[in-house]
C-alpha cells in the first residue's frame, strides 16, 4: 500500500466467494433434486449474445421449463456441470488454503438438502457440506454460509409458485435447521439470502416466480409479498441460530452499488435517492427490524397486500442481523429524464454511463472509491460491523502455452478496491470484519451463464460450451493475493 499508516484490523477475514450453483455441477447426483440454476439455458449456444433469460426472466413459461427437463443436451445448461466442484472441492479449497484464505464463503444448496424443497432430508447432502465445512476447517479457514444463493427448488417454484406463497416460509425453516443441526457447531457465520433485494430484478431465478402465471397487473404484488415471505423466513431462520448457537453471527447480504446523480440537477439528486432506497428497504427490514416508511406509504397507497401480521412484525422486530454484507462491484449513474444518454447494464441494473470511470469488458464502470463511499454510507446507516462478501473483475483471461495467465488488470482491480477499504477503515472510521473476493476460482458467471467472463485467482480449464480438461491453473494474481493476505493488506 502507497501509505503504510493504512492497516486492516488483526483477524481481518480475508478469503473468497461462491455459490453452489455457479461451482459445483453434479446437478442430479447424491440424492440433488433440480433447482431453478439447473434450467437456465443458452437459447444459442453458438451465438451468446442471445441468452435465454430464464433466470430474470421476463417471460418464462411453464412449457420452456418442461422443455428444459426433458433435455439431455448438458451443454445448454452450464449450471448443470458448474466447474466440477462437486468431486474437485478438497483440490479447490487446498488452493485457497496455499493462498492463505481465513475464509471461504460459499452456498448451501437447498435442493442438495430437501431435493424438492417440501419433502424428506437428503442425508447424503447434508454430508457432503459437512466435508466442506471439515475440510475448510483442516487448514484453518473459517466458513461462511450462505443459505439461499439462486438455487430454490424447482417443485417450490412449479408447484407453490415460489416465494409468493406464505408455506415456503416452514419449508425454509425446515431446510435451514437442518443445516444448522448438522454444521452449527462448526460454523459461525452465517448470510441468510443472498443479495436479498434481488427479488424485485430476479423474480424466477431468486424467488420461483413464474411471471407468465400472474396477470400482469398483479405481478408488483407478487414481488412485495415474496419480498416480505423471505424476509420474514430470514428473521426466523435467524431467532434458530442465535437460539441454538448464540455464539453465532447471522447477516444480511445486500447488493450494494454506488449510484451518482448525472448532473447537480436535484431531479437527477432525487432520481438517485429513489433508487437505492429500493435496494436498502430490505437490509432496513433485516437491521432495524420494520419497513422504511417510503414502503408502508407504497402498500398502502397502491393498496397492495402482502399478507403481513401483527406476528410477522414482532419477528422481525425481535431477531434482527449482527452484521451486514455485501456484493460491490461497480458504480453507475441515474438521471432524471435518460433520453439520449448511454446507459450501462450490470447484473444489478441499468444506470447512465459515467464519462470518468473505465468499464469492464461487460461495460460494468470500475470505481474503487464508490466501494469507499459504499462502506461509509452502510456504516452511517446501520452502524453495524461490515463484510465485503462479493467483489472483483470478470475478464477475458488468456492461457499461455506454458499454462500461465498474466492478469496485472485484475491486480489492478483488486488493489485500487483494497486500498479504498483501507481508507474506509482508517480514515472514516469503518467497522470492517472481511473480504471475501467473489470467484477465487473461475466459475460460472451468473448474468451471461459464460465461463469466459472469469473473475478468479485460479484459471479453470472450460469454455462456455462445456469443452475443457477441468484442470486449474494458477493465475499471477494468485501469488499476489496470497502475498496480500500474508501481510495482512500492507503489499496491497
Ligand atoms: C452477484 C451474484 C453472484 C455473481 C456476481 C457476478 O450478483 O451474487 O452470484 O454471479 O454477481 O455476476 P456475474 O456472474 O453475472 O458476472
Amino acid at each position: 500500500m502507497t501509505d503504510t499508516k493504512y492497516t486492516f484490523p488483526k483477524g481481518f477475514l480475508w478469503g473468497g466467494a461462491t455459490a453452489a450453483n455457479q461451482i459445483e455441477g453434479a446437478w442430479n447426483e447424491g440424492g440433488k433434486g433440480v433447482s431453478v440454476a439447473d434450467v437456465q439455458k443458452f437459447r444459442n449456444p453458438q451465438g451468446l449474445k442471445e441468452l435465454n433469460n430464464i433466470k430474470k426472466n421476463t417471460d418464462i413459461t411453464d412449457e420452456m421449463i418442461e422443455e428444459a427437463l426433458k433435455s439431455d443436451d448438458e451443454t445448454l445448461y452450464p449450471k448443470r456441470h458448474g466447474i466440477h466442484y462437486y468431486e474437485k472441492y478438497k483440490e479447490d479449497i487446498a488452493l485457497f488454503a496455499e493462498m492463505g484464505f481465513k475464509a471461504y464463503r460459499f452456498s448451501v444448496a437447498w435442493s442438495r438438502v430437501v431435493p424438492n424443497g417440501d419433502d424428506d432430508i437428503n442425508e447424503e447432502g447434508l454430508d457432503f457440506y459437512s466435508n466442506v465445512v471439515d475440510e475448510c476447517l483442516k487448514y484453518g479457514i473459517e466458513p461462511i454460509i450462505t443459505l439461499s444463493h439462486y438455487e430454490l427448488p424447482l417443485h417450490l417454484a412449479t408447484a407453490y409458485n415460489g416465494w409468493n406463497d406464505r408455506r415456503l416460509i416452514g419449508f425454509f425453516e425446515k431446510y435451514v435447521q437442518a443445516v444448522v443441526d448438522r454444521l452449527g457447531d462448526r460454523v459461525k457465520y452465517w448470510l441468510t439470502f443472498n443479495e436479498v433485494d434481488s427479488i424485485l430484478r430476479h423474480p424466477f431465478m431468486t424467488g420461483g416466480l413464474i411471471e407468465s402465471r400472474f396477470e400482469k397487473d398483479e405481478f408488483q404484488e407478487v414481488l412485495y409479498r415474496a419480498m416480505h415471505n423471505q424476509l420474514v423466513a430470514s428473521a426466523k431462520v435467524t431467532k434458530y441460530i442465535h437460539q441454538k448457537y448464540p455464539q453465532s453471527k447471522v447477516g444480511c447480504m445486500t447488493t450494494k452499488l454506488t449510484y451518482y446523480p448525472y448532473t447537480c440537477k436535484p431531479e437527477d439528486v432525487l432520481a438517485v435517492q429513489q433508487k437505492m432506497r429500493q435496494v436498502y428497504a430490505f437490509a432496513d427490514v433485516q437491521v432495524f427490524g420494520e419497513y422504511p416508511a417510503y414502503l408502508r406509504v407504497k402498500f398502502q397507497k397502491e393498496g397492495m397486500d402482502v399478507g403481513m401480521t401483527e406476528e410477522d412484525k414482532q419477528v422481525l422486530k425481535e431477531n434482527t442481523v449482527d452484521f451486514v454484507s455485501f456484493s460491490y462491484y461497480q458504480s453507475s449513474c441515474m438521471a432524471a429524464n435518460e433520453a439520449g444518454l448511454e446507459l450501462t447494464s450490470g447484473n444489478t441494473t441499468i444506470g447512465v454511463k459515467n464519462p470518468y470511470l473505465p468499464s469492464s469488458e461487460w461495460g460494468w464502470q470500475i470505481d474503487p472509491i464508490g466501494l469507499r463511499i459504499s462502506l461509509s454510507d452502510l456504516y452511517d446507516r446501520y452502524r453495524k460491523p461490515l463484510m465485503v462478501v462479493e467483489n472483483g473483475l470478470g475478464a477475458k483471461d488468456i492461457l499461455t502455452d506454458d499454462k500461465k495467465v498474466h492478469d496485472d488488470y485484475r491486480i489492478a482491480y483488486f488493489k485500487g478496491h483494497i486500498q479504498a477499504m483501507a481508507q474506509a477503515i482508517n480514515d472514516d472510521g469503518v467497522e470492517l470484519m472481511g473480504y471475501t473476493t467473489w470467484g477465487p476460482i473461475d466459475l460460472l458467471s451468473n448474468s451471461t451463464l459464460q465461463m469466459s467472463k472469469r473473475y478468479g485467482f485460479i484459471y479453470v480449464d472450460l469454455d462456455d460450451f462445456g469443452q475443457g480438461t477441468y484442470n486449474r491453473y494458477k493465475k499471477d494474481s494468485f501469488d499476489w493475493y496470497k502475498k496480500v493476505i500474508q501481510t495482512n493488506g500492507e503489499s496491497a
